[in-house]
């Protein structure tokens, strides 16, 4: 009976030996630990009431019980909707409610609120830091075996939230076929194979972390060094026993400012990849030269997986993100007119392929707006390709600033503060970061007369707005600089503000 990701990814696991997770403090788990934890998961989902298509939203910190809940899901047939660990109350109940999830399993912490304003009635499980809580109390109690829902190619895996120019935040919908195409290609274009060991440092609550890493290792039954997160120390101690690194760039220019890390403690190594925001090509450069690697880079959006990268073999180029996958189709735009552009000239990227999503979750329209009819999704990413046919991204024509790796869209923030006392307007902007790559600043115009409280409007962003969308400095003007259509010149504001944070 088929299920397309279970059979690729998980199955050869149940009685493999296989070392698959090695924690920080050494301890390991095995291919057929793993997944004798997910199959009980499963069970205890389905005891829970979840039944195949349903919706599963979870939002804990990172352990291996957090990762068996995605193989669970597919064992299950249920739809895995990962949550980053900073989003609050407020932002949580959107993507419950919006999803329609019947069971969310979250940290301790945010049971209680959750159970209080999960408005649609969800069962609220617990799971910690350790990996214990109701959930685990209740997989404890289920068998260590499971019977494998049936799927089908285009049946829906998870549902991954990312915020819109215009507000909402949209579940891009992910399908068995979606995810597995790009574990296959990225496995072998990345030459993975079950001696590979990959230093996991991201969250995984998005496609970086969850299905780029543990996709690719799980489809070569390969093992990973397991952190809860990016911790410099832990890194630099547990490199000599890697061969893979995959980070956002913030990883990179970390280890960079640190002198430990050199070309000795990395000589085993044979990969590292980078992706979710822009590599600086001085890193790139700087990278090689410190260690004697060159960082492949990539593209890809949470709608579309990974969709470019650079060769495995052949010139890594600085500043370019590489080729199309072999299986993804690519176009550069007119972002006017939809023509295609020839190469060399700047424009939309378009992509296509077994990579690209459903649509989004309840929202045709905006599936329409953004997926054509031919299978092409249009990016929001301005880029162009080169006389030797490698993708470069030039600019973004959606307002996105991207921190750390993680997604702000500035919309968002406005109009949380545009709602509070005393404020006519507002413009969000990412000036340059040396840690974070951009960084968020906020500016308000007062009312005629009035005086906003800085302080207060701040108070209010922190408890609305996960920390990393937080702005750091709300800068008050008399006016927003505006062309003489009356739009506000954003880009003028990041030209004047470029050096606020620069060293
Ligand atoms: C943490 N903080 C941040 C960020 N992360 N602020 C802005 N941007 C961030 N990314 C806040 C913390 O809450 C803290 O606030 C302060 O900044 C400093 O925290 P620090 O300890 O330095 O941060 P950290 O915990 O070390 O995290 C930084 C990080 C992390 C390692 C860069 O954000 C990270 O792992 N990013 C990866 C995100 C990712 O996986 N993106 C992939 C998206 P306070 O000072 O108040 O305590 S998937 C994607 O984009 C597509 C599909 C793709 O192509 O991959
Ligand atoms: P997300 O919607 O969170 O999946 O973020 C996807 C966005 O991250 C893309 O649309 C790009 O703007 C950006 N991105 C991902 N990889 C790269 C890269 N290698 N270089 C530049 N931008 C990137």
């Amino acid at each position: 009976m088929p299920n397309p990701l279970y059979d690729a990814l998980f199955s050869s696991g149940r009685d493999s030996d296989r070392t698959f997770l090695v924690k920080a403090d050494g301890e390991t788990l095995r291919y057929r630990d793993f997944h004798a934890l997910a199959a009980r998961q499963a069970n205890a989902l389905v005891d829970a009431g979840l039944t195949p298509g349903d919706r599963l939203a979870v939002q804990v910190e990172k352990t291996p019980e957090a990762l068996a809940l995605y193989a669970a899901c597919v064992m299950a047939g249920v739809v895995l909707l990962p949550l980053n660990t900073a989003y609050t109350l407020t932002e949580l109940d959107y993507f419950i409610s919006d999803s329609g999830a019947r069971v969310v399993v979250c940290g301790p912490d945010m049971a209680d609120g959750l159970q209080q304003r999960a408005g649609s009635g969800a069962v609220v499980l617990t799971l910690d830091a350790a990996g214990k809580g109701t959930l685990s109390e209740r997989a404890e109690r289920q068998p260590s075996t499971f019977s494998v829902v049936d799927r089908a190619d285009d049946d829906l895996a998870a549902l991954l939230y990312t915020s819109g120019t215009t507000g909402r935040s949209k579940g891009a919908m992910l399908s068995h076929a979606n995810l597995l195409s790009n574990s296959r290609t990225l496995a072998e274009l990345w030459h993975f194979d079950s001696s590979d060991v990959l230093l996991h440092a991201l969250p995984i609550f998005h496609t970086h972390g969850l299905f780029v890493a543990c996709n690719v290792t799980l489809m070569a039954k390969a093992s990973m060094i397991f952190l809860p997160k990016f911790d410099l120390a832990a890194m630099l101690r547990l490199m000599p026993q890697a061969s893979v690194l995959m980070g956002v760039p913030t990883f990179y220019t970390r280890l960079l400012a640190d002198p430990r890390f050199n070309r000795e403690l990395v000589s085993h190594m044979r990969l590292f990849v980078s992706g979710s925001a822009p590599l600086l090509a001085e890193t790139h450069v700087e990278f090689e030269a410190r260690t004697g690697h060159r960082i492949l880079e990539r593209y890809g959006m949470t709608e579309t997986n990974m969709s470019v990268s650079n060769p495995y073999h052949g010139e890594r180029r600085a500043g370019t993100v590489g080729f199309p996958l072999p299986d993804v189709d690519l176009l550069i735009t007119d972002p006017e007119t939809g023509a295609v552009l020839p190469n060399g000239q700047s424009g939309m990227i378009e992509v296509r392929g077994p990579n690209v999503f459903k649509g989004y979750w309840g929202m045709p329209e905006k599936t329409k707006a953004e997926l054509r009819d031919n299978g092409f999704f249009i990016t929001g990413d301005i880029g162009r390709i080169d006389e030797d046919g490698y993708v470069q991204i030039v600019g973004r024509a959606k307002d996105l600033i991207i921190s750390g790796g993680l997604n702000i869209y500035p919309r968002e923030i406005e109009a949380l503060l545009d709602e509070q006392p005393a404020v006519l307007e507002s413009a969000v902007i990412g000036v340059p970061h040396p840690d974070f790559g951009e960084a968020v600043l906020a500016f308000i115009v007062a009312k005629p007369g009035q005086e906003p409280d800085l302080a207060a409007i701040s108070r209010t962003a922190s408890e609305n707005l996960a920390r990393f969308k937080q702005p750091r400095e709300f800068i008050l003007l008399d006016e927003l600089p505006r062309n003489t259509m009356g739009k506000v010149q954003k880009a003028a504001l990041r030209a004047s503000y470029k050096d606020r944070y620069s060293q």
